[in-house]
């Protein structure tokens, strides 16, 4: 009984159970991954060293706490923005400002302002001052009052804090309560791209698949608002390398900003700025919410499983 060939032990290791408990969806997608593997095994006659290897390899990964990257890398994470593109388009809800990954470097709970906030503290000089200034608003235009507008970006290593233990908690990190009118402002420097960390599980693979780990200049969002649906979101500063060369994919038309030059820097002072400055200007544009857990802000990591 216990001899067997690798087929009778695929249907054996996917069909062994105790009882009628379990979760049917989480049975067949395992059936199908295991089965997915075998075939692979098979036909690229994977020898155990090969195997072990890559188990190696994954534990070093989430050792690393770098899954969240080589999903990115992968696809992954571009995949589901896409799936959920198409389900807004076949629900007849494709508006507003479009989707771009959260990525694996997003954290909560940073500190709170209300209207404009410095990004920047504790980073100056760090490179080309900049404010960025908006609306949060409806699809139909109408302004989000006390919307909060979470941004955060890598430092001038490329780096995020928290991540990076050597930078201060919440280092380029910060919440903003819109006003009355849905404005948001702040100011920060034009943060440069990101690149994946050299020695690590991740760049062994991207080495091994003869691809490079960088990602051009960006900012990224996660910005609610009542009764609106939660927008995760990113933007690019023009005239990168990699604009078009993303090694997550993640890079969309519309979300690459303008970057204009304020003749004045009146009207700003307490943002810190002295003529000429420059200026991003991006109005978000929210679709209504269809529930309560779509106006959730929180990591999409988060709510998985919520
Ligand atoms: C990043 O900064 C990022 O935004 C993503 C998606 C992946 C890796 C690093
Ligand atoms: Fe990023």
């Amino acid at each position: 009984m216990a001899e067997m060939n690798a087929a009778q032990l695929l249907e054996l290791v996917n069909s062994r159970r105790v009882g009628e408990d379990g979760n049917e969806r989480v049975r067949a997608i395992t059936a199908r991954i295991v089965g997915d593997l075998f075939r692979t095994i098979d036909e690229f006659d994977v020898k155990p060293e090969e195997f072990w290897a890559a188990v190696k390899w994954l534990t070093r990964l989430g050792q690393a706490d770098m899954i969240g990257l080589i999903t990115a890398g992968l696809g992954f994470d571009r995949l589901l923005d896409i799936r959920e593109d198409e389900a807004d388009l076949a629900a007849a809800r494709a508006a507003g400002t479009a989707r771009a990954i959260e990525g694996p470097l997003y954290v909560p709970g940073a500190p709170l302002s209300r209207n404009e906030v410095r990004l920047d503290t504790g980073n100056e000089d760090k490179g080309t001052p900049f404010v960025m200034e908006g609306q949060v608003l409806g699809t139909d235009g109408q302004p989000v009052p006390h919307a909060v507008v979470d941004v955060w970006h890598c430092n001038e290593f490329g780096r995020y804090s928290h991540f990076d233990p050597s930078q201060p908690e919440y280092n380029l990190r910060r919440r903003i309560e819109t006003d009355e009118l849905g404005r948001y402002r702040f100011r920060s420097f034009l943060p440069p791209g990101y690149a994946i960390p050299p020695d690590s599980p991740v760049s062994e693979l991207f080495d091994l698949l003869s691809r490079h780990g960088n990602r051009p200049a960006h900012i990224h969002f996660l910005v609610s608002g009542e009764g609106k649906r939660a927008l995760t979101t990113q933007v690019n500063i023009p005239g990168d390398t990699y604009l078009d060369d993303d090694f997550a994919f993640a890079t969309r038309d519309g979300l690459v900003v303008e970057l204009e030059q304020a003749e004045s820097a009146a009207g700003y002072e307490s943002l810190g700025m002295s003529a000429p400055f420059t200026r991003i200007r991006f109005d978000f544009r929210l679709q209504d919410a269809a529930n309560e857990r779509e106006a959730l802000a929180a990591s999409r990591y988060e709510t998985a499983h919520g």
